[in-house]
């Protein structure tokens, strides 16, 4: 075990850690005197190795510190975006998405009751009308300009219904889930292309496009796969759906998706499984999906033209599915917009290498990464050499388009890039992350190391997704720190019951070898993938401004101001205006008669960063969170008679608890409360 340290090491260690204190600039080494022998003790203690103190001390943030970076995580299950400090690993916010959350208010009344509900099913030929509360969301996708993150945006995307969420990061709001209008699930999404014009959805398991239904016996006939791409318009910040279209593909199930960018920019890669197409109506006892859906040798890397892809769509060669604009099959065969090569069967991620020259193909049950040479994709599809899938796809082949096979590991799901031509491939089944060196250009950056081979495999705790690198799915990766998004913890923390927390850890990626830091342990959900960027890059509002409304997005000029607080009562619609303020609401006391139609408008009118104020309405469902500036209208029934208190649930000043007031419904059929 490592853990046994004799005296010698301690104190190396300490004295080691006395100079490196000096260099520091909170501190000098005469500072560091009298703590060396109580630093000393404390490893002792604590029974910690060089390395555990290294990775402490690189990652522990003093109070009041800032991070470097931030990492935007999904949130699994959760439905929600995770917001990381690295290197701290402090979870600094969640952003709600799909799921309501209480600490923000959202889905409990206010805007975000409008922008969840616009992403509801709707009623159809198929079926009612459905609340959807929840997502399962997997790739983060940073906003970028000209390959390179601005820091303005993020998207999410939701597995499990098929929707896409901006995010503004000026305010760290989510202003728009679009829910795709041809396919319940998706998976190879959210990617960005170069300059943020497309925000790219990937529908995963096939089926009838247009939410129909079909048999599984017509299969191959009536099941297809989808790609969507939503135009994204920068000047208003919202995805325009108007503007947006989808290529249909044969069932085959599509994976992981990527954006080309530099060399390759204008189209796009997906993976795929399941080109064997395998289904069963479970009547005749064949295999399950797993054995079924792996027994070909190769799937197919779609390799995807999106430029020719958007020329078809602005010349109206698309049909209409739901009314969505859709580039049938038969035509991107035409228009050379689809080509497939095939890959080792059953990969996971894809990934490109910064200059958007390689492609890399995750093999999971092949050891090998194999990576694809755009040049190489390109002059193959100029030659024509290739046959055809039953779709009439044209199928390039592998020789020609494949430029390496590293081998990496058991299982390789994930890779990511550094800013010194290495990239780090998460080894799923070895519990590992390979580094290994990149070929062609990037050959300069590392004369000493040979192309295409493996540098280092570093155990991880245990069986990573993701890795996450800052700025890796950009031109310009940064390298520094990758974590590991693990996905079994077993025996890394004290267990809290049978469902485990995955284990985040976060890596040194700035030397030679990769060093680990430390742990982090998150039982909110399980992130898939995440995306770091330096925190300087973005430009963070601290408050609203005043009267900001989060449903419209604007400044509302009717906001309630101080002063103009009132109750208006117009037959049985009672409206109220309504403002807070450290630490009272105004009015206080709100009388209404059972049955009456509530719109209750409430103004935070602080100017000060951080003087947040909440609205709880006890048995009415309601619960705002409202910061500095900020404006909400919530619309309710007074259907339930009686005396209700509404609070600010946040402690925002020692008279909080008093910052407090009534709603009194008079029970229908008692006298009508008097107007005010
Ligand atoms: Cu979990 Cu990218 Cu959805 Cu792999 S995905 S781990
Ligand atoms: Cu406002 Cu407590």
């Amino acid at each position: 075990m490592k853990r046994q340290l004799k005296f010698a090491p301690i104190a190396a260690l300490a004295a080691g850690f006395l100079l490196l204190a000096g260099c520091g600039k909170r501190a000098n080494v005469g500072s560091y005197q009298g703590e060396s022998n109580q630093i000393a003790a404390v490893i002792a203690q604590r029974n910690l190795t060089p390395d555990d103190v290294l990775g402490a001390v690189s990652t522990y943030e003093p109070s009041g510190q800032h991070d470097e970076y931030v990492m935007f995580a999904s949130g699994g299950q959760s439905g929600q975006v995770l917001v990381y400090g690295i290197p701290s690993m402090r979870l600094l916010d969640q952003i709600p998405v799909f799921t309501p959350d209480s600490m923000a208010g959202w889905g409990y009344g206010g805007a975000g009751n409008a922008i969840l509900h616009n992403a509801d099913l709707a009623a159809g030929p198929t079926g009612p009308a459905m609340q959807v509360r929840w997502g399962d969301t997997h790739h983060p996708a940073l906003s970028q300009t000209d390959a390179k993150y601005d820091g303005k945006y993020l998207f999410i995307n939701d597995k499990a219904n098929g929707r896409i969420a901006v995010i503004n990061l000026h305010y760290f709001q989510t202003t728009q889930i679009v829910k795709n209008p041809i396919f319940y699930n998706d998976h190879g999404g959210t990617f960005v292309t170069p300059n943020t014009r497309y925000v790219i959805e990937t529908s995963q398991y096939a089926a009838p496009l247009g939410n129909g239904y079909a048999p599984l016996k017509d299969y191959a006939a009536a099941y297809r796969g989808e790609m969507t791409f939503w135009r994204f318009d920068e000047n208003t910040g919202y995805i325009d759906p108007k503007r947006s279209f989808a290529i249909e593909l044969p069932p085959y199930w599509q994976d992981l998706a990527i954006a080309g960018r530099l060399a390759s920019h204008g189209w796009v890669f997906c993976n795929s499984f399941n080109v064997a197409m395998y289904h069963d109506d479970d009547t005749n006892g064949k295999p399950s999906f797993e054995a079924g859906a792996t027994q070909r040798d190769t799937d197919y890397l779609h390799i995807i033209h999106l430029a020719q892809a958007e020329a078809d769509f602005k010349a109206g060669k698309f049909t209409r599915i739901n009314g969505f604009p859709v580039i049938p099959l038969k035509a991107a065969i035409a228009d050379r917009i689809l080509y497939f090569t095939p890959e080792t069967k059953s990969p996971h991620g894809v990934d490109a290498t910064p200059d958007g020259q390689y492609i890399v193909v995750n093999g999971k049950l092949d050891p090998h990464v194999s990576v694809y040479s755009f040049k190489k994709i390109l002059a193959a599809i100029a030659a024509g050499n290739y046959r055809h899938d039953q779709y009439g796809v044209p199928v390039l082949p592998m020789r020609e388009t494949i430029e390496a096979r590293v081998e990496a590991g058991l299982g390789p799901l994930h890779t990511q890039f550094d800013d010194k031509g290495y990239a780090y491939t998460s080894l799923f089944l070895d519990s590992a992350i390979a580094k290994w060196a990149l070929g062609g250009e990037y050959e300069k950056l590392h004369p000493d190391v040979p192309a295409w081979s493996l540098v280092q495999k570093m155990p991880v705790n245990y069986n990573p997704g993701h890795l996450a690198a800052p700025a890796s799915d950009t031109s310009e990766p940064l390298g520094h720190y990758l974590v590991s998004l693990n996905k079994w913890s077993i025996d890394r923390f004290d267990t809290v019951g049978p469902l485990y927390p995955e284990d985040l850890q976060l890596v040194d990626i700035s030397g030679p070898k990769m060093r680990l830091l430390s742990d982090t342990p998150l039982g909110l959900g399980e992130i898939h993938y995440a995306e770091i960027i330096p925190y300087k890059m973005l430009n963070v509002a601290r408050v609203y401004p005043m009267g900001f409304s989060p449903r419209t997005w604007q400044v509302l000029k009717n906001a309630v101001q101080s002063g103009q607080e009132k109750i208006v009562r117009q037959g049985n619609h009672v409206t109220i205006f309504m403002t807070a303020v450290r630490s009272h609401y105004t009015p206080e006391v709100v009388q209404l008669n059972q049955g009456d139609e509530v719109t209750w408008h409430i103004t935070n009118i602080e100017r000060t960063p951080n003087a947040s104020h909440g609205l709880a309405i006890s048995a009415y469902n309601v619960n705002l969170t409202l910061n500095p500036g900020e404006t909400e209208t919530v619309h309710f029934l007074a259907s339930r008679a009686g005396v209700f208190s509404f609070y600010c649930t946040k402690f925002c000043s020692a008279l909080h608890l008093e910052m407090a007031g009534y709603l009194v419904v008079k029970p229908a059929g008692a006298a009508a409360v008097a107007q005010r």
